[in-house]
C-alpha cells in the first residue's frame, strides 16, 4: 500500500472520528469545510495524486473518491440527525402548555366622567332633548358679551377667565394690535352654547350640550380648573318657570332616586330672569354637614333660570313671542354625590386605584 493510501486511510478515520464529536450545526458546518471544503483535507489529498508512479494513480484517485463519498454520507446522515434533534429543541422551546391559565387582558372602561355624562344626558333624551356640542375655544363675545356679560360687568368676576392670545391661533391680520380682534376665551361655562344654538336652530327646541369648561381658580375639594358641564336649554311659546322646576325635578328624581329632596333658591346670573340654583340632599352626609356640602347638608348641582329676554334677541328669538329656560350643572359634582366622593381632584389625578372602581 503507497504512502498516499495510508495517508487516505488515516484521514477517512479520523474525519469520522472527529464527526461522532460534533454536537451542533456550526461544528458540523466546520468539519465539512475542513474535510470536504475545496481547502478541505481531503481535496488537499487529491493533490498528491499527480506525484504519483503513474500506475499508481488510478487506484489512488479512486482510494480518495471511496473515502470522499463515505465522509459525504457520513455527513449527510450527521447532519439530518443534528437537524432533527435542534428542531425538537427548538419545538419544545417554544411548546404552549395549554393547561396554564390565560394571561388577564385589561380591559379599558369609560371614565367617571363620561360614565355620569351619559347618565344625564340619558335622563334628558327620555324627556325629549336632542345633544348638540360647542367649541372649548370660544370668542368672549359668546362667552360672556352676548350672555349680558358686558366687559367691566362685576359678573366677569363670578368665573376667572383663560384668556388666549389669539396670535397663537393665527386669525389676527399682521400688524393688528390687541384691540382689533375680540379676545379669545377657554370657555368658563357651556352657556354660550344658548346662543349658538338659538342662532342655529328655530324654536321650538330642547337641547342638551356638555363639553368641558376652564376656569382659573385655585382647586380644592369642590373645584377644579378643568372640568365639564351639560347645558340644557328650552324655548317656546307659553314656556314657564314652572316648566323649568318640573324638569330638573324630574331630573333630579330619574338621576338619584324618587326619594331625592330637591331645593330651589333664587340666584343670579345675568343671563337668566328670574335666576335659581338647585340643590340636592348631601348624600355623603345624609344632610348633617360635611366637607363636601361645606357643612350645609346641601350639595348644588346646578344653575338655572328663565332665559333673559335680551338673551333670546341676542340669540334671534323673538321674546314677545318665545320664552325659554336654561340651565347648568357640573358632572363631577353629580358623580361626588351619587359616589360619595368627597374630592373632586381624584377624577383628574389619574390614579388607576380610584377610576378602577367604576
Ligand atoms: C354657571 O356656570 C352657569 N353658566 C350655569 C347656568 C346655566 C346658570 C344656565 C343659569 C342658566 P356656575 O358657575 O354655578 O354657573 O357653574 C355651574 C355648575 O358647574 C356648578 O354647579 C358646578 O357643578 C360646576 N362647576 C362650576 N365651577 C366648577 C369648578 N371650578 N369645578 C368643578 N365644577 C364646577
Amino acid at each position: 500500500m503507497s504512502t498516499l493510501q495510508q495517508q487516505i486511510e488515516e484521514a477517512r478515520s479520523t474525519a469520522l472520528g472527529a464527526l461522532q464529536q460534533v454536537q451542533d450545526s456550526t461544528a458540523l458546518d466546520e468539519w465539512n469545510r475542513e474535510w470536504l471544503g475545496k481547502k478541505g483535507r481531503l481535496t488537499a489529498l487529491f493533490r498528491g495524486v499527480g506525484a504519483l508512479p503513474t500506475e499508481e494513480r488510478a487506484g489512488a484517485g479512486q482510494a480518495i473518491n471511496v473515502a470522499k463519498v463515505a465522509l459525504e454520507t457520513a455527513f449527510e446522515d450527521a447532519r439530518q440527525g443534528i437537524s432533527a434533534g435542534e428542531t425538537e429543541q427548538r419545538l419544545r422551546a417554544e411548546a404552549v402548555d395549554i393547561t396554564q391559565p390565560g394571561r388577564p387582558t385589561h380591559a379599558g372602561r369609560l371614565h367617571i366622567i363620561t360614565q355620569t355624562t351619559r347618565d344625564v344626558l340619558r335622563a334628558f333624551r327620555d324627556m325629549g332633548f336632542q345633544v348638540y356640542e360647542g367649541p372649548d375655544i370660544e370668542l368672549d363675545y359668546y362667552n360672556f358679551e352676548l350672555l349680558n356679560i358686558p366687559p367691566e360687568h362685576p359678573a366677569r368676576s363670578m368665573q376667572d377667565t383663560f384668556y388666549i392670545d389669539d396670535r397663537l391661533l393665527g386669525i389676527r391680520p399682521a400688524g393688528a394690535s390687541m384691540d382689533d380682534l375680540p379676545p379669545v376665551v377657554l370657555r368658563t361655562h357651556t352657556s354660550p352654547n344658548q346662543i349658538r344654538m338659538m342662532r342655529k336652530i328655530a324654536p321650538p327646541v330642547r337641547l342638551i350640550v356638555p363639553g368641558k369648561c376652564y376656569r382659573s381658580e385655585a382647586t380644592d375639594a369642590t373645584h377644579e380648573a378643568y372640568f365639564s358641564q351639560i347645558e340644557g336649554l328650552a324655548v317656546g311659546k307659553h314656556i314657564t318657570l314652572a316648566d323649568l322646576k318640573g324638569t330638573l325635578a324630574a331630573f333630579a328624581r330619574a338621576l338619584f332616586g324618587s326619594d331625592r329632596k330637591v331645593r330651589f333658591r333664587c340666584d343670579y346670573f345675568p343671563y337668566v330672569e328670574p335666576g335659581v340654583d338647585l340643590s340636592i340632599d348631601c348624600m355623603i352626609c345624609g344632610g348633617v354637614g360635611c366637607r363636601s356640602c361645606k357643612y350645609t347638608g346641601w350639595l348644588e348641582i346646578m344653575g338655572a333660570g328663565m332665559i333673559h329676554p335680551q338673551v333670546l334677541i341676542n340669540g334671534g328669538v323673538d321674546p314677545d313671542e318665545y320664552s325659554g329656560f336654561a340651565f347648568g350643572m357640573g358632572p363631577e359634582r353629580i358623580s361626588m354625590l351619587r359616589y360619595g366622593i368627597d374630592d373632586i381632584r381624584l377624577f383628574y389625578s389619574n390614579d388607576l386605584r380610584f377610576l378602577q372602581q367604576f
